[in-house]
């Protein structure tokens, strides 16, 4: 735990803070994408949580999306249930509302407080793992609580 890079133990406090019983873990190969992720822990890509950001093309509010790994989000599809268009952000734009870079992006934690939506897909596994702040810090968690934790609302994204 002590030997945590700082970024990671922002996660766990950040974890810790909201009640949500984790354990982030450092391994020793990277996890920066969903299929590095997926071989380091052993799991099917399925259950990775990829937490990207994207931007509201009318009123640039930055949302949170919770994405199995297996998932490419449909853009257009969830405009529907966002309410607007979707841009996807630069990578400072990210940085800058997480507080994190891409590739270690935690799904809560940030900079700021998100709107935040979670992939139905996740929801039928019973555990699902995710970045926690750099790109070799993971943990595994249910996805029930994953989202009461976020608040996040559960769409379909493909
Ligand atoms: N640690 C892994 C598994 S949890 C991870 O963070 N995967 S990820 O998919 O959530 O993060 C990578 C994502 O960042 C990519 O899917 C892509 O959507 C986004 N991304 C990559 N490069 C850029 C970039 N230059 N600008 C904006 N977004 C980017």
């Amino acid at each position: 735990m002590s030997e945590l890079k700082p970024a990671a133990r922002r996660v766990q406090a950040a974890a810790d803070a909201l009640g949500l019983e984790i354990e982030v873990l450092e391994m020793t190969r990277s996890t920066r994408t969903a299929e590095e992720a997926a071989a380091a822990c052993g799991c099917d890509v399925a259950q990775i949580v990829k937490s990207l950001v994207f931007k509201g093309s009318d009123t640039d509010t930055p949302y949170l999306l919770l994405v199995s790994g297996a998932n490419r989000v449909d853009e257009k599809a969830i405009a529907a249930d966002i309410g607007e268009k979707l841009d996807r952000p630069d990578a400072q734009l990210v940085r800058d509302v997480t507080g994190f870079a891409i590739g270690g992006i935690p799904p809560f934690g940030h900079a700021e407080r998100l709107e935040t939506y979670i992939d139905e897909a996740l929801l039928a596994h019973a555990k699902v793992w995710a970045a926690a702040g750099t790109p070799n810090a993971l943990f595994s968690v249910s996805p029930e609580a994953l989202a009461e934790a976020t608040g996040a609302e559960v769409i379909a994204v493909t």
